[in-house]
């Protein structure tokens, strides 16, 4: 059986070669098939060419340099014939919070060309309901030779089906290969394809649905942790209010058998869950409050924390900043509550604001532009700073001299300090 699927994708095409992409290129060149790795990005494909990776995930640097090493794995700028195309490109939102479907349709356009009968087609990038469907639609606009998936049409020339990443930056090579997948394709072909592509290298088990039902449980579970964590920054500013400790009450809160309450925090980043729920808001906004809500709540935690930071320090005193990435650990920067934290602080505290990432080598070039605003090096940046904010919980982070902090005052949004 395993050779049987094995024969049947002999080269695959993984279309962006980010945070999702290049992990799963780089796991499946490493079980033995030939990967083109396709990205827009000309200095990207360069580096991954070198054996080299643009981005901090654990253990991907490795796993690269042996697939690139091995001839599985090469990158190029634009898509050539493969047995199978991933396509994991950004899904963002445009301003209004309406989904961005650029990516989709450019990477759709640019392997149309190259698309040959038997063909399957996967989508991983989270997208709103009626996606999966849409490039089918942009393929077949592009391909009228071929025939494509179809309520009457259950055998197509090409199979398309969704297949959303859920993997956890920080985590993704191990949740990759263990993680259970949610497989839906148009028809039911199209899943059985795409669960076959899957088995090569995938551990957990393959669940297969219809494409609809797969795009909104991945926006579901995105929705789901925002709502949670929501509930937890709600929370932390009670507790202020109320001179309770919030850490120490959500650690009492969660002894109680059915409740699980997560970490508040600066507010919500990352790509996925300040973004996903607002595809599901999109599609029904009518009926969304709590979800609506809940991004309100989260969205608005920096201000918060902005508001804390102006009302503890003398203008002329530096503030240092700890943390830019999201989360911990990752160098990630998209939709981080830190850089808005760090960004707002700029315009509106006149002093230094000395800002710490041990996982990038410099300032963003928005963050450049504050000429109050320097990359700091960890225990400069708290030795000189009157204020203190964590703003991410790296590991570097958590040993500090404690007599350090002496007399300095302390915003400690991740609770990484509380016991000092
Ligand atoms: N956060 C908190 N408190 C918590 C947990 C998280 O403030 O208790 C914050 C984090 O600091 C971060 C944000 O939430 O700013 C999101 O972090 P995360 O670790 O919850 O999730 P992501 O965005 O890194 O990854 C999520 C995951 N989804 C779920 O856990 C339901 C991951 O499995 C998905 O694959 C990923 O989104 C994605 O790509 O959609």
């Amino acid at each position: 059986m395993a050779s049987e699927i094995s024969s049947q994708f002999k080269k695959i095409s993984v279309i962006g070669l980010g945070y999702v992409g290049l992990p799963t290129a780089a796991i499946i060149a490493n079980r033995g098939v030939s990967v083109a790795g396709v990205d827009v990005n000309k200095k990207t494909v360069e580096i991954i060419n070198k054996g080299n990776i643009h981005i901090v995930e654990p253990d991907l640097d490795i796993l690269v340099h042996s697939a690139v090493a091995s001839g599985n794995l090469y990158a190029a700028t634009h898509p050539e014939p493969a047995d199978a195309f991933i396509i994991a490109v950004p899904t963002p939102f445009k301003t209004d919070n309406k989904p961005d479907l650029t990516f989709l349709e450019q990477a759709s356009k640019a392997l149309a060309p190259v698309l040959e009968k038997g063909n399957l087609v996967v989508l991983e990038s989270t997208s709103p309901v009626g996606t999966t469907q849409q490039i089918a639609t942009w393929l077949a606009e592009a391909r009228p030779d071929l025939s494509f998936p179809t309520a009457d049409n259950n055998n197509p020339d090409i199979c398309v089906a969704h297949s959303p990443e859920r993997v956890l930056p920080g985590r993704v090579l191990i949740e990759l290969v263990n993680n259970d997948r949610v497989i839906g394709g148009i028809t039911e072909t199209c899943s059985k394809r795409a669960r076959d592509l899957y088995s090569l290298f995938v551990n957990g088990t393959c669940h297969l649905t219809n494409a609809r039902t797969a795009e909104l449980v991945k926006l579901a579970e995105n929705a789901y942790r925002d709502t949670n964590i929501a509930f937890a920054n709600e929370m932390s500013l009670v507790c202020n209010k109320l001179s309770v400790d919030v850490w120490n009450m959500i650690e009492l809160a969660n002894l109680h058998p059915r409740v699980d309450i997560l970490k508040p925090g600066p507010g919500v980043g990352g790509h996925c869950i300040a973004v996903d729920p607002w595809f599901i808001v999109d599609s029904a906004p009518e009926l969304t409050p709590l979800i609506q809500a809940t991004r309100r709540v989260n969205d608005s935690k920096p201000n918060w924390v902005i508001e804390q930071a102006i009302g503890a320090t003398e203008p002329t005193s530096a503030i240092a900043c700890l943390g830019l990435a999201y989360k911990a650990d990752i160098d990630d920067l998209r939709e981080s509550p830190a850089m808005i934290i760090v960004e707002n602080l700029a315009k509106l505290h006149p002093g230094e604001i000395l800002v710490v990432e041990p996982n990038i080598a410099e300032l963003p070039s928005s963050l450049k532009l504050h000429k109050n605003t320097k990359y700091c090096e960890y225990e400069r940046a708290v030795q000189q700073a009157d204020t203190v904010i964590v703003l991410t919980d790296h590991k570097e982070f958590k040993d500090i001299d404690r007599s350090v902090l002496k007399n300095k005052k302390i915003i400690d949004t991740r609770g990484i300090w509380r016991k000092i």
